[in-house]
């Protein structure tokens, strides 16, 4: 196995996302893995700013700004973070990349995908993660995750009608990625799913 590996988790919001990454991240420390765990958007001081204007505020921002906000602290996080990190051999563990702009910015707000995927490979010299789990689940039992908990941004705020625009826009980048991308059923049990998530690493970092 190569040492430096790049790992994202993706799916629309109340998917998992953070939870998996954070179950993942304690079994790579229960094997002594060396690897670093961060975030889309933010992971650095200026992305965390960023992130604030994304996703807290002037709502009704053009979609152009706000693809770029995104691409912004996405180009700040990998020069800064992500590609240190990897050549000095590391696991690079991530909760969202270029495939939430795409979902997002590309399909949920109808900008050019062609145009999403140039900028977003102008920000990150044209690197892919080498596997993303891709944790799909229906939207409606996505927010029944989530009942109680109230809304933490903007793009959540667009709706159920949004995510499953969003959700169809994951599947179709899906399947054109399949060599990099997997698809988690994300509708069982914690513990079935990150069982998953841990057999397709494993499996995948023998065959390097
Ligand atoms: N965004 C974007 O538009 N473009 C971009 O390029 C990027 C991001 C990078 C914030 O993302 C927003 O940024 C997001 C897209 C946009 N807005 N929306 N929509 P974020 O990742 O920071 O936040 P989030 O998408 O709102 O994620 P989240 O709230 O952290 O949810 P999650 O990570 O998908 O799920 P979770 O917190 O792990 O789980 C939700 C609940 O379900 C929780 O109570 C869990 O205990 C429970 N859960 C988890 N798994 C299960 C299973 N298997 N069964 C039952 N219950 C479960």
């Amino acid at each position: 196995m190569k040492k430096a590996f790049f790992i994202s988790f993706e799916g629309i919001d109340g998917s998992g996302k953070t939870t998996h990454t954070r179950i993942f991240c304690e079994f790579l420390r229960s094997i002594g893995a060396d690897f670093i765990s961060t975030r889309e958007p933010g992971g650095t001081p200026l992305g965390e700013d960023i992130r604030n204007f994304a996703l807290k505020k002037y709502k009704d921002k053009s979609v152009k700004a706000e693809l770029y906000l995104f691409e912004a602290s996405r180009a700040e996080h990998f020069e800064k973070v992500i590609q240190p990190a990897l050549n000095e051999g590391k696991i690079v563990v991530i909760d969202r990349f270029c495939d939430s702009t795409l979902a997002y910015q590309g399909y949920g707000n109808k900008n050019d995908l062609e145009a999403v995927e140039f900028v977003d490979d102008f920000a990150t010299n044209n690197t892919k993660p080498d596997l993303t789990f891709y944790l799909d689940i229906d939207p409606r039992e996505a927010l029944a995750r989530r009942i109680g908990r109230s809304t933490n941004d903007i793009i959540e705020d667009r709706g159920l009608l949004y995510q499953d625009i969003v959700r169809k826009g994951y599947l179709e980048i899906y399947n054109k990625n399949k060599h990099r991308i997997v698809l988690i059923d994300a509708n069982r049990s914690v513990s079935e799913v990150a069982d998953e998530i841990k057999d397709v690493f494993l499996q995948r970092i023998n065959n390097e």
